[in-house]
Formats: structure tokens, C-alpha cells, sequence
């Protein structure tokens, strides 16, 4: 495979990175040894264990705490460029709080694991929060709560000052719209609060000001000295207009909006979408609010969140089909769907996953780099998630078609579409706990046994597939 000659349209270039990921509380377990600190999701599973598919939790989990070096080993045969992982807030401050004391055995943790992946000339990329947020700090309101913004800059100052001689890259917040829409809006995922268009607002409006600040304190306290880079991951479906429809097309541009212009739109340009604030403003308006549910960034702030960003991140998995809805004339439903007022669906004939939310669709992921590329000015792009869930098997064939499909589409939008993606990111390493799913659905390029105390770890098809795409940087097809 390594041989294979590969055509110039299948080949990536030279400078192109791959990698894969996990997060903290997905692979890590551990829960409460050498002094970390309880979690959200430690207290959701732990509280309310039913919220979780299979009552699973991730006490346990893969069990990363004692076997990074398994971890690193499996990267290392894959040959990936870099490792994106998450730290666990409540390891590194048991408590969360500004000014709270720190952990040393879980800087110990991540600096071990950090030495062996340089090491094994593996780069690590580092994502400060995907959702795993202090139980301490949801006490005290999490996210909608203005101070929070205090407590994420005191946290990303001490991951600076710790690991910042060896990691270059950074992301502030995984998915920031699943911590706040899911997490305060419809309550899919921990704490589980269903307060739409309202907490979810002040919960996005704190967390972009959280992610400034960190980019903030990296600028003024670590860049010259590090000369890393620093960004945050949101996600988004490609949204595709059901129709030629104009109001079809602005309810699917709306859709991306609503989404990932939601944080990309502050941090790029310096305030929310401006279709967004329209929207809500006048709902707020006709619902007799006093002031808009959206709350407003000072021009101060605008200026403070223009321009925290050093490259842009996405994750993406799928697509939706978009149609225009007939407004809302029932002032009285409050929510965030109810804001946006879109029809979204899958076609039939897309290819399921495991996950009822993911259908296969490799042809978004080139609509959506266009329009990332376009709507953001041509910046650097990295692909921090993508990836396919199924149910469990060694000859995971869906997953390498997947792979291949998605991975076709990247480079068509490199070389035919000129947009400027320097890295791709499988999501994920291995089998993990999949938050409310938990262990029913899998993405893993390795299987994890989680019934064997040991959690041993096995690759699939995907895992050689991935591998020789790596070392040829080509789109192979058959890799014996
Ligand atoms: C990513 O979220 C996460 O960053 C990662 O941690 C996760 O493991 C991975 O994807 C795979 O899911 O309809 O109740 O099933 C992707 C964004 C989050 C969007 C879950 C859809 C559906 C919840 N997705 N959400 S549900």
C-alpha cells in the first residue's frame, strides 16, 4: 500500500495533517481517583442513570487514565500526525472555581500523556473543554451564568501555563452549540435543561465571551513565548435548500446561521449572525419581552471577541435537507426552533448510521467547506471531527466507504474548489461512551471490549484503511 502510485486528484498534498480524537470523559474513566473533581456527567450518570440508553456511564470507560500508553501505541501504528484529546476541567480543578486549587496528579496525567505522544513524534491538539463542565460550577448555573467566563479564564491560564511548551494547538470548546442547546435549550445532554431560547441564549452569549478571554490570556501571557495557535470547534450540518426556492435557500443559509454562524460570526466578524439578532429582537418583541431574549454584546465586546481565532475548526457528520415554514403566528412558544422556523428532513435514500441524527451524505461535507471558506473569508481550515457510527465488528466496511466518500469530497474542495484544508480529524480513536447512547453506538477505527476489566483494544478494517491513507496520502482502495 505504502508503493501504491496514486493519481494527483486522489493525492492529498504534502503539508495536509491527519489525525483522530476522543474526549476526556468519553475515554478517560477514572471518575473520582487522585483527587479529581465530579463532573456534570458524573452526576447525571450517578443521579439519573436512566438519562443514558444502556445505564451505562463512563466511571470506567476505556479506562485512557491508566492505559495512554495502549492509546499512544494504537496512534502511532495508524501513523496519525496528531492526537486531538480533551482535559477534564474537574481533574486538573476539582472544584472549577477561579482561583480553586489545582490537581497536581492530574497535571501529572496529561503531562505523561503528553511526553509519550511527543515521543512517538505524534502532535498533540488540545481541546480545553468538550463538555465535561466542574459539577461545582453547574451549581452555581454553569454556563448561563455570567461569571463562568471568570472561571474558564482562570482554567485555560493554568492548561497555558502547564502544557503550553509542548502543545501548539488549541481549542477552547468542543461543539459549543451542543453544550448549549442541547445541554440548556432541549436538554439532550448534561445538565439537561430545557429552557430554549432562553438560558441557551445566556449560555452561548457567556461561553463566547469565555472563549475571547482564553484567547485573550493566550495573546497576552503565552503567544510570544509558546507561538501556538488557539481556536474553538463548532459544528454544523451542511443545510441544503429542499428547493430553488428563494425562501428555500434562506431558510437553509438561515439554518447554517442559526448554527455555526452563532459563534463563528462573533469570533470572526464581532457580533451574532445578523439575521439571528433580527429574528429574536422581534419575537422577543411580539412575546411583550421588555428586551430581546438574544442578549447584546457592548461594543467593547465586540471589539474584545472580533478576530479570537487563529484558524477555523469544524466538526460535521451529515446533512439536511431545508424548507422554508410558514412563521409562527403563536407568539407564545418560546424556543430556539421556534427562532430559526425551518423544516429540516433527510432524503430517504441516504445511508442510515447507528445514530438516528447521522445519515450519510459525503457530498455536504464539500458544500459545506465551500461555504465555511466563502462565508469566513478563505481562512485555514481544520476538520476536528467526521466520522460514522454503527453498531459494532471488526469488518467495519460502511465505515472505510465513509471514510473514503468524506475524505474524496475534502479533496475535491482542496483541489478543484481551492479552499484551504490543512487537516482531517476521524472521529474517533476508538469505541467510546457516547453520552446519552452510551455504549450502543460506536465510532471507533478500534474496538474497546468494555466487558473485560482489562478493555482491550482491537482494530477494525477502518483502522489499516485509515493507516495506508495516511502513509500514501492517497485515496486507496483495496489495502491488504
Ligand atoms: C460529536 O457530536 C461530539 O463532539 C462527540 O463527542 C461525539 O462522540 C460525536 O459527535 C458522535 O456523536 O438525537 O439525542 O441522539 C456531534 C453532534 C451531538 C449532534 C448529538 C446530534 C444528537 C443527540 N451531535 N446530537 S440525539
Amino acid at each position: 500500500c505504502k508503493e501504491a502510485t496514486c493519481a494527483t486528484n486522489q493525492t492529498f498534498p504534502n503539508y495536509f495533517k491527519f489525525g483522530v480524537a476522543t474526549a476526556s470523559y468519553q475515554v478517560e474513566g477514572a471518575w473520582n481517583e487522585d483527587g479529581k473533581g465530579e463532573n456534570i456527567w458524573d452526576h447525571l450518570c450517578h443521579t439519573n442513570p436512566d438519562f443514558v440508553d444502556d445505564r451505562s456511564n463512563g466511571d470506567i470507560a476505556c479506562d485512557s487514565y491508566h492505559k495512554y500508553k495502549d492509546d499512544v501505541a494504537m496512534l502511532k501504528d495508524l501513523g496519525v500526525d496528531f492526537y486531538r484529546f480533551s482535559l477534564s476541567w474537574s481533574r486538573l480543578i476539582p472544584l472549577g472555581l477561579a482561583g480553586s486549587p489545582v490537581n497536581q496528579a492530574g497535571i501529572d496525567y496529561y503531562k505523561n500523556l503528553i511526553q509519550e505522544l511527543v515521543n512517538n513524534n505524534i502532535e498533540p491538539l488540545v481541546t480545553i473543554f468538550h463538555w465535561d463542565l466542574p459539577e461545582t460550577l453547574q451549581e452555581y448555573g454553569g454556563f448561563p451564568n455570567p461569571e463562568s467566563e471568570e472561571h474558564f479564564a482562570y482554567y485555560a491560564r493554568v492548561v497555558f501555563e502547564n502544557f503550553g511548551d509542548s502543545v501548539k494547538y488549541w481549542l477552547t470548546f468542543n461543539e459549543p452549540l451542543q453544550t448549549c442547546h442541547e445541554g440548556y435549550g432541549i436538554g439532550f445532554t448534561a445538565p439537561g435543561y430545557k429552557s430554549s431560547g432562553l438560558a441557551e441564549y445566556k449560555c452561548t452569549h457567556t461561553l463566547i465571551k469565555a472563549h475571547a478571554r482564553a484567547y485573550h490570556v493566550y495573546d497576552e501571557e503565552f503567544r510570544t513565548q509558546q507561538q501556538g495557535y488557539v481556536g474553538i470547534a463548532p459544528d454544523t450540518y451542511w443545510y441544503e435548500p429542499a428547493s430553488g426556492s428563494v425562501s428555500d435557500q434562506e431558510a437553509a443559509e438561515r439554518a447554517l446561521q442559526f448554527t455555526y454562524g452563532w459563534f463563528a460570526n462573533p469570533i470572526f466578524n464581532g457580533n451574532y449572525p445578523s439575521v439571528m439578532i433580527e429574528r429574536i429582537d422581534e419575537r422577543s418583541k411580539l412575546q411583550g419581552f421588555a428586551s430581546s431574549r438574544l442578549p447584546k454584546f457592548t461594543d467593547e465586546e465586540v471589539e474584545y471577541i472580533k478576530g479570537t481565532h487563529d484558524f477555523l475548526a469544524i466538526n460535521a457528520y451529515s446533512t439536511l435537507y431545508v424548507q422554508a415554514k410558514e412563521e409562527e403566528v403563536d407568539t407564545a412558544v418560546i424556543s430556539y426552533d421556534s427562532d430559526l422556523n425551518v423544516d429540516t428532513f433527510f432524503d430517504d435514500s441516504w445511508e442510515e448510521s447507528a445514530s438516528s441524527w447521522l445519515r450519510v451524505v459525503p457530498w455536504g461535507m464539500r458544500k459545506l467547506l465551500n461555504w465555511l471558506s466563502k462565508t469566513y473569508n478563505h481562512p485555514e481550515i481544520f476538520i476536528t471531527e467526521n466520522g460514522v457510527s454503527d453498531t459494532g465488528g471488526l469488518n467495519d466496511d460502511r465505515r472505510i466507504n465513509y471514510y473514503r466518500e468524506y475524505l474524496s469530497n475534502v479533496l475535491e474542495a482542496i483541489l478543484d474548489d481551492g479552499v484551504n484544508v490543512t487537516r482531517y480529524t476521524a472521529w474517533s480513536l476508538m469505541d467510546n461512551f457516547e453520552w446519552a447512547r452510551g455504549y450502543t453506538e460506536k465510532y471507533g477505527l478500534y474496538s474497546v471490549n468494555f466487558d473485560d476489566p482489562g478493555r482491550p483494544r482491537t482494530s477494525k478494517a477502518s483502522a489499516s484503511y485509515y493507516s495506508s491513507v495516511i502513509s500514501s496520502k492517497c485515496l486507496v482502495d483495496n489495502c491488504e
